[in-house]
Parts: C-alpha cells; sequence; structure tokens
C-alpha cells in the first residue's frame, strides 16, 4: 500500500505529458518575409498511436480551440508533427522535408516571450511551454534557431536554463535551412536514446493510469 501511494506520487511529479504528445521544440521567429518560419514540433513520446482530430494550439491567451490541429491525424509513436506560420509547401522546401506531418499558416504566433498550449479533442491541456529570454534570464531565445527539449525535460511547462539553441550536427541531426535557421523540425532522437532518457520516468509514471 505504501509503495502504491509513493509510486502515485511520483506520477503526479513526472506529468501526464509523458504518455503520449509532448512539445519538443520550438522556433519563435524564422527568416522568412516579415519574420515567418517560426514552428513548433509535437512529438509522441508514448507507446500508443494517438489521433489528433480535433486537437488544437494556442499561444498565450489560452483558449482551446484556436488553431486547429486536426490536420495531423493519427500519430504513430515516435513520430513528430510541425505547426509552422510558413504555408505547407514552403516550410517542406526549405527545410527539405518529405512525409513530415505538418499544419502551415498558423495565425496565433509565437513571440519572442510567449507560450505553447497544446489541447486535446477535449479542450484538456495535454502539454504547455512559457519561455522568453527577458522573462527568464538565461533562457534560450529561438530566434532563427530551433531549441529541442532534452527528453528528460519533457514534463516541464517552463523553459528552463541549460535548454540549448539547435546547432549543426547536434544530438538531434539539426541542419540549416535554405533560409539559414537552424533546427531539426520533424526530428527527434532516435527510440533508442529516448526509451535511455525517459524510460525511467515513464516507468514511474505508468502506476498512474
Ligand atoms: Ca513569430
Ligand atoms: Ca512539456
Ligand atoms: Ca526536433
Amino acid at each position: 500500500m505504501r509503495l502504491l501511494m509513493v509510486l502515485g506520487v511520483v506520477g503526479v511529479i513526472a506529468g501526464p505529458a509523458l504518455g503520449g504528445i509532448v512539445i519538443s521544440e520550438w522556433m519563435y521567429n524564422g527568416l522568412g518575409d516579415g519574420k515567418t518560419g517560426e514552428y513548433i514540433e509535437f512529438t509522441n513520446v508514448g507507446a500508443e498511436s494517438v489521433d489528433m482530430t480535433g486537437w488544437s494550439f494556442d499561444d498565450s491567451s489560452r483558449l482551446a480551440g484556436t488553431v486547429s490541429l486536426s490536420a495531423f491525424g493519427v500519430v504513430a509513436p515516435g513520430e513528430s508533427a510541425i505547426l509552422t506560420d510558413d504555408s505547407v509547401a514552403v516550410f517542406e522546401a526549405v527545410w527539405g522535408l518529405d512525409g513530415v506531418k505538418i499544419v502551415g499558416d498558423n495565425t496565433a504566433n509565437l513571440g519572442r516571450s510567449d507560450e505553447i498550449n497544446l489541447y486535446d479533442a477535449a479542450g484538456n491541456l495535454v502539454d504547455r511551454l512559457t519561455y522568453g529570454d527577458q522573462d527568464y534570464p538565461s533562457t534560450v531565445r529561438t530566434q532563427n534557431q530551433g531549441c529541442n527539449i532534452p527528453a528528460a525535460d519533457y514534463d516541464y511547462t517552463v523553459v528552463q536554463t541549460g535548454w540549448e539553441l539547435a546547432t549543426v550536427g547536434d544530438a538531434y541531426g539539426s541542419w540549416t535551412s535554405s533560409r539559414g535557421e537552424i533546427g531539426s523540425p520533424g526530428q527527434v532522437p532516435e527510440p533508442a536514446t529516448l526509451v535511455l532518457l525517459v524510460g525511467g520516468l515513464v516507468l514511474l509514471a505508468r502506476p498512474k493510469r
């Protein structure tokens, strides 16, 4: 009984997001015309597919339903999907992507200090990231460079010091877009790496369900 209670508490601390879709990378401004090219990467870090029909995004206004993510459809374990303010065609072209799920023309745009909110089909908050190098000193400013969130930190909802801007050839496989941005949209570490980094937390979170 005592063990179950301890495991339950740990599960709450680990947070519910670890079982499914998480925010895994973001870049608030890019090098497109009018500084477009921002993107948010969502990744299914769970063991089962997630149907994102009816899911939505909003920025700091925190309103479920603002930007539909239904077009992602079913996202497989380990798969990442992208929301951007570029058109889908432009984003695919500048990053050289093929086959990555992308929702384009995002109208709830990200600023230097802003928030990413992910809601499921019932309007429940699934994951959140509040960020801004002015509000949170010594944290990243993701202008023209993405920041991949370390897998061990997926449960955080506020930007952490120590998270790093993407550099070419980093552990996330980041590369340079044709416009000169650096990031790894649609790509996360190999599943084996994810298991090593998150495995312990997932195991601890499991008894909660
Ligand atoms: Ca922006
Ligand atoms: Ca998170
Ligand atoms: Ca990435």
